[in-house]
């Protein structure tokens, strides 16, 4: 990837956090954490890699995003804004009770392609949008986003086991392996370690990357395309909280909210990104 292009989806990353941050602070309730570290991958999928139109939201050939941790609207709600569905001002009325904005995310927003809230199920439906695609032979890709602590729920492994049977290989996942869920450390609620043999136990094509890093969630995204004859899982190793020293790894901002002086400091420590990042 050359610099340049690295640094503009640096700055996407920086500014979806940004905004997924004012987002959730203008409303007072929303998880920060599992947004924040899944921010570089959202930032390569919607302005790098998907195929997708803000123009054309249901275009028919569009490639898919199931957001299965769909707590995480922040993230995706701010980086459609971001990316042109709807006006960022918007994103003022989220989990308002009149707004289509709620908490988890829902389809009838422009660009959310499935309703998400109850963990575990999205793979399931990547999977069935991926069969009907290569059934059909659109030609686009599905991906799905789910949580490390999201894969301890039986529906994943049953999605598993068929998209790795049918070698539904226009199939993405990733899993953001923040290794923290709601209750604590995921190695101490209940350890789905070592997920990537187990992924390949089930038939996938499995990438390990660095998800903070967004020149390796683009070469993964590019490597999984080239797969012909199996599902693929990027299993990416994130830091919850990542891109704010003080939300960084701690279990604390799943779905809790700053202090009034932790939030300026997330501010300024974004605004620096960002203006680092500027040219
Ligand atoms: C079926 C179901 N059970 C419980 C919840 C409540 N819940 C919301 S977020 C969450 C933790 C998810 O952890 P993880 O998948 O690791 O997400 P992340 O850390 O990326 O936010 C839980 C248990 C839910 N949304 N759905």
């Amino acid at each position: 990837m050359l610099a340049e292009e690295k640094r503009k989806l640096e700055l996407e990353a920086a500014r979806i956090r940004k905004t997924a941050l004012e987002t959730i602070h203008t409303a007072g309730s929303g998880h920060i954490g599992g947004s924040f570290s899944m921010a570089d991958i959202m930032a390569v999928l919607y302005f790098k890699a998907m195929n997708i139109d803000p123009k054309d939201p249901d275009k028919a050939d569009r490639d898919r995003l199931v957001l299965s941790k769909g707590h995480c609207s922040p993230v995706m709600y701010a980086t459609l804004a971001r990316r042109g569905f709807f006006p960022v001002e918007h994103l003022k009325t989220f989990r308002r009770i009149d707004s289509d904005l709620s908490g988890h995310v829902e389809i009838h927003v422009p660009g959310v392609d499935m309703s998400g809230g109850s963990l575990g199920q999205g793979l399931s439906v990547a999977l069935g949008m991926a069969m009907f695609a290569k059934a059909n032979k659109t030609g686009n890709y599905v991906y799905a986003i789910m949580g490390d602590g999201e894969i301890q729920e039986g529906q994943i492994w049953e999605a598993a086991m068929a998209a790795g049977f049918y070698k539904v290989n226009n199939l993405i996942g990733f899993v953001d392996n923040n290794k923290i869920q709601l209750d604590g450390r995921l190695t101490e609620v209940m350890d789905p370690n070592p997920i990537d043999e187990k992924f390949r136990a089930f038939g996938w094509n499995v990438l390990s990357i660095n998800g903070q890093d967004v020149e390796e969630v683009a070469d993964a995204i590019e490597e999984a395309k080239k797969c012909l004859d199996k599902p693929n899982m990027i299993i990416a190793h994130t830091t919850k909280g990542a891109g704010v020293s003080v939300f960084e790894d701690t279990p604390r901002f799943h779905g809790g909210q700053p202090k009034p002086e932790e939030y300026e400091q997330a501010i300024k420590e974004l605004d620096d990104r960002i203006a680092s990042l500027e040219v």
